[in-house]
């Protein structure tokens, strides 16, 4: 498997860049990069460096890292909105200068904790120590500023929670954790558009809906309405939310930062600002918690309302790491119970991204019920973070054994285990190469 997963790899390389996918996804994402470069680093940690240099290389002057950097050379009619539709962001004061080449949003921030487990195989290879210490001292101002632009343009309210302006800045687009919000999302006048990603994937049930894409298409043109401006979207975005599952990614990824400030020699103000984040973190995650169905629920600041779904960004306490044990008891037994994993009719016991038991749920529709290699990546990580190495290597046991198929498929059909989206996904092919490897790689709880 590995040498089929690194060729995978091969193939989307662009050149110091890697496409998610061959054709689906023919550009540069924010967090898939993130985890690619993780599978990269057994590969080579140089290339795997070279994965989040290039995507910081169009950071945002407010710190953002956006959630797409196009490929100059992909077709127009490949990808739906495409840098020509973006073009206009370039108009924001924030926006890198020169040509147009990303997007206006964001995604989850798992780039310090992809950055420093580059350090971590190196370490474990024995090769390219020093290299990766050079590259995480060059790269820790800016994931300093994107973390920061994190804890303040997209959290004014001081939470410890991200706000999200559109779906796909929680990188679970059409999960059913944003329904309820979307649906109070009326469409304005917007030109017609065409969908490429229908003509990728043998079927179309496969991908959000036409009411769904529509509602993305207008959050973005809101959003390019604006400039990206952050402040004006806290007032007027039509869509806007309290991300649990971004808010516990990046309270991992500032302890990662924590570690990375260390390499770095950073001054003891920007460790103590950092820890301060942390710790917001998991106390905004602590109030989001519902006890009725022992998950974490995300929040639309819009209706000022708790957002219920059951889907796998309600474990998110269980990826930030919590100090109450009874919650994350609770958690484990949420997700072995037949809610998640232990339903029967699951071809592997692995967390689908939305439970069988929730409104909405579908056996083939992107976030709505498949499973996704890489969440069981984060999940086997986070687990293993929280010290329940047994319940982490099931994951990661039955995560390789769904991947044994070799097609590295975008996510699976839960229940005949059949891959769906894209095959030779990138971060498919990257979290199988982490997992292959992991039992060399050592990190701290
Ligand atoms: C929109 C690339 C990305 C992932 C997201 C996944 C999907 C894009 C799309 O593909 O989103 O950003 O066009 O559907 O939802 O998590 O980063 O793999």
């Amino acid at each position: 498997m590995t040498s089929r997963a690194a060729a995978v790899l091969r193939k989307n390389d662009m050149g110091g860049w890697t496409r998610a996918s061959p054709t689906l996804y023919p550009h540069q994402w924010s967090w898939d990069s993130a985890f690619i470069a993780i599978g990269l680093a057994h590969l080579d940690t140089g290339r795997a460096a070279a994965e989040i240099r290039s995507l910081l290389d169009h950071q945002w002057r407010n710190g953002k890292i956006p959630h797409i950097v196009f490929n100059p050379e992909a077709p127009p009619e490949s990808y739906f909105p495409g840098p020509e539709h973006w073009a206009s962001a370039a108009d924001s004061p924030d926006a890198p200068s020169g040509p147009a080449r990303t997007s206006g949003l964001c995604q989850p921030p798992v780039h310090a904790i992809a950055a420093l487990r580059i350090l971590h195989v190196a370490e474990a290879r024995g090769e390219g120590v020093a290299e990766a210490r050079e590259f995480l001292h060059e790269v820790y101002p800016k994931l300093l500023a994107w973390h920061r632009y994190l804890a303040t343009q997209r959290d004014p309210e001081g939470s410890g929670l991200v706000t999200i302006y559109h779906p796909w800045e929680s990188g679970t687009d059409n999960s059913p954790r944003w329904s309820a919000a979307l649906e109070r999302v009326e469409v304005g006048e917007m030109p017609d558009y065409e969908r490429p990603d229908l003509g990728h994937v043998p079927d179309p049930s496969e991908r959000p809906t036409g009411y769904e894409y529509d509602r993305f298409i207008w959050l973005v043109e809101v959003i390019k309405r604006t400039g990206c401006d952050d402040a004006l979207l806290h007032g007027t975005s039509p869509f806007l939310a309290k991300d649990v599952l971004a808010s516990a990614i990046l309270v991992r990824a500032n302890e990662a930062l924590l570690d990375i400030a260390e390499v770095a020699g950073a001054p003891e103000d920007d460790r103590a600002t950092i820890r301060a984040w942390i710790e917001r973190g998991r106390r905004g995650l602590d109030e989001r918690w519902d006890p009725k169905l022992g998950l974490c629920l995300d929040y639309d600041l819009r209706a000022s309302k708790t957002l219920k779904a059951r889907t796998i960004a309600g474990f998110a306490p269980l990826i930030a790491g919590s100090e109450k044990v009874d919650r994350l008891e609770t958690l484990l037994r949420v997700f072995d119970s037949r809610v998640f994993t232990g339903n029967h009719d699951l071809r592997w016991p692995l967390p689908p991204s939305t439970s069988p038991d929730q409104t909405g749920f579908h056996l083939r529709s992107y976030w709505r019920g498949p499973i996704w290699p890489v969440m069981n990546w984060l999940f086997w990580w986070s687990l293993e973070k929280t010290g329940e190495h047994q319940r982490a290597s099931q994951i990661r046991n039955s995560g390789l054994a769904q991947l044994s198929d070799r097609c590295f498929g975008e996510y699976y059909e839960p229940f005949t285990g059949e891959a769906l989206g894209s095959d030779d996904q990138s971060w498919t092919a990257a979290v199988a190469l982490d997992w292959l490897a992991s039992e060399e790689v050592s990190e701290k709880p």
